[in-house]
C-alpha cells in the first residue's frame, strides 16, 4: 500500500550515467561489448546504456534483446522455472563481452535463465550483469557487475519501476 521513492528521474539518470562509465572503464572502452536487455523493462534500461556509451566514448554498442518468461504465483513469487520464450540474439557473441541488463534482481533465477540462452548461442569471452536495482533475496550464486542501489526488501514489497518508454514517467518506487 505504501509507496516510497527510491530513484526519481535525475536519480535514474545519474545512476545509468554511472553504470555506463563503469561498464566502460571495466571493459577498458567498448570495443567488443554487447548490451543485452532481458524484456520488459531491462531493454530500455539497456538501450539508455547505450546512448550514454555513445555519448561518452562516441561509439555505438550493439543492444540486442532477450526474452525470459517467469512461471509465478503472483507478483512478488517467482516460481522455479524461469521460462525462455524466444531467444533472438542476431549477433555472433562469440568473443564478445555480453552485459547482460536488468531492471530488478531478485532471486537471480531470470539471470541464471539468461546464461542459458548465451551459452547455447555462442562462447562469449565475458559476461557481465548490470541491474538498476538489486532487492536482495538471491537463491543462486549469482552477483552483479554494476547495480545502480540497492535496496535491502522483504518479500512481499514489490519495486515499481517505471521508465518513460513503457511507463510515461520515470520513477521507482516500493510497495507492498
Ligand atoms: P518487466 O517485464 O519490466 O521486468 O514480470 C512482469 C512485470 O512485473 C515485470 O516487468 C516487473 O516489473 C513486475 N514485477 C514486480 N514484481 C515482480 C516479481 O517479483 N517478479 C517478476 N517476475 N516480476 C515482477
Ligand atoms: P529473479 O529472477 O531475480 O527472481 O527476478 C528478476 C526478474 O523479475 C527481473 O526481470 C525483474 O523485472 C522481476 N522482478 C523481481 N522482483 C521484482 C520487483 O520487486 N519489481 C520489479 N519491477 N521486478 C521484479
Ligand atoms: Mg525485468
Amino acid at each position: 500500500k505504501t509507496k516510497a521513492v527510491i530513484l526519481d528521474e535525475k536519480a535514474i539518470n545519474r545512476a545509468t550515467t554511472r553504470i555506463s562509465h563503469e561498464i566502460i572503464e571495466k571493459n577498458k572502452g567498448i570495443e567488443n561489448v554487447v548490451l543485452l536487455g532481458i524484456k520488459t523493462r531491462g531493454v530500455p534500461f539497456a538501450k539508455r546504456i547505450a546512448e550514454k556509451i555513445k555519448t561518452i566514448e562516441g561509439k555505438t554498442v550493439k543492444v540486442e534483446e532477450l526474452d525470459i518468461s517467469l512461471y509465478r504465483d503472483d507478483l512478488s513469487e517467482v516460481a522455479d522455472k524461469p521460462l525462455i520464450k524466444s531467444s533472438q540474439i542476431s549477433t555472433d557473441i562469440s568473443n564478445k563481452i555480453i552485459v547482460l541488463i536488468d531492471d530488478v534482481l531478485y532471486t537471480g533465477r531470470t539471470v541464471r535463465a539468461a546464461l542459458d540462452a548465451i551459452v547455447d548461442n555462442g562462447r562469449p569471452e565475458k559476461i557481465q550483469l548490470a541491474v538498476l536495482i538489486d532487492r536482495g533475496h538471491r537463491e543462486l550464486p549469482i552477483r552483479p557487475d554494476f547495480v545502480g542501489k540497492n535496496v535491502p526488501t522483504s518479500k512481499n514489497e514489490i519495486i515499481d519501476v517505471n521508465f518513460k518508454e513503457t511507463d510515461g514517467s520515470d520513477e521507482v518506487t516500493i510497495k507492498e
